[in-house]
């Protein structure tokens, strides 16, 4: 698909400390697959994926969204105005077994609205699929209540919400932009 042929193109970013399956997340999402290492070099690495969203009702764009993430431990001080600058959306992950990646997530969230206030943004509960688990639904939900975010359930390990998140997102975006 050529840019020509897409209606939207949707810049969004990852966000939330190290290890929390930013990057498995994207991975699902643009490739279907998990686990595989690839090389984790310094800096931003960029995603694209072109989908059909159905924003509304018979109502059908070809929207291609370019996935920014950071590689390694990225604190908030790296790139963080350049990086999310232009941002239409931006998902925010936390570990369900490592409950000081939820406590950060607060941090991840007023830095990104300082510098993309009205993008839609989401936080995401990643590896749920673990039997470990810490951090409770409820606190995710009640976080993202106080905050006005979305809020989603996933494992990049079994695909679980994962598609649901970005093309969700997507169509929020979409729709804010239409109306
Ligand atoms: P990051 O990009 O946020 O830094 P990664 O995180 O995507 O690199 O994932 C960090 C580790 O968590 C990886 O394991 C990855 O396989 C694992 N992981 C990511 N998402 C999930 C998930 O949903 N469920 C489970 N069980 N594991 C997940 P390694 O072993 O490579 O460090
Ligand atoms: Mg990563």
């Amino acid at each position: 698909m050529v840019d020509s042929e897409v209606d939207y193109i949707l810049k969004m970013v990852a966000l939330g400390d190290g290890a929390v399956g930013k990057t498995s997340c994207i991975m699902r999402f643009t490739e279907n697959r998990f686990g595989e290492k690839y090389k984790a070099t310094i800096g931003t690495s960029i995603a694209v994926k072109n989908i059909q969203v159905e924003f509304r009702k018979g109502e059908v764009s070809k929207t291609q969204i370019v996935l920014w993430d950071l590689a390694g431990q990225p604190s908030y001080k790296d790139l963080r105005s350049r990086y999310m600058h232009g941002s239409s959306m931006g998902f925010i992950v936390y570990d369900v077994t490592r409950p000081s990646t939820f406590m950060n997530t607060y941090e991840w969230y007023r830095n990104f609205q300082a510098v993309c206030p009205t993008a839609v943004t989401v936080l995401v509960a990643n590896k749920v699929d673990r039997e470990d688990r810490l951090v409770p639904e409820e606190a995710g939900v009640m976080l993202s209540n106080w905050l006005g975010l979305k809020y989603i359930e996933t494992s990049a390990k079994t695909g679980k919400n994962v598609n649901e998140m970005f093309i969700e997102c997507s169509r929020e975006a979409i729709l804010k932009d239409y109306t």
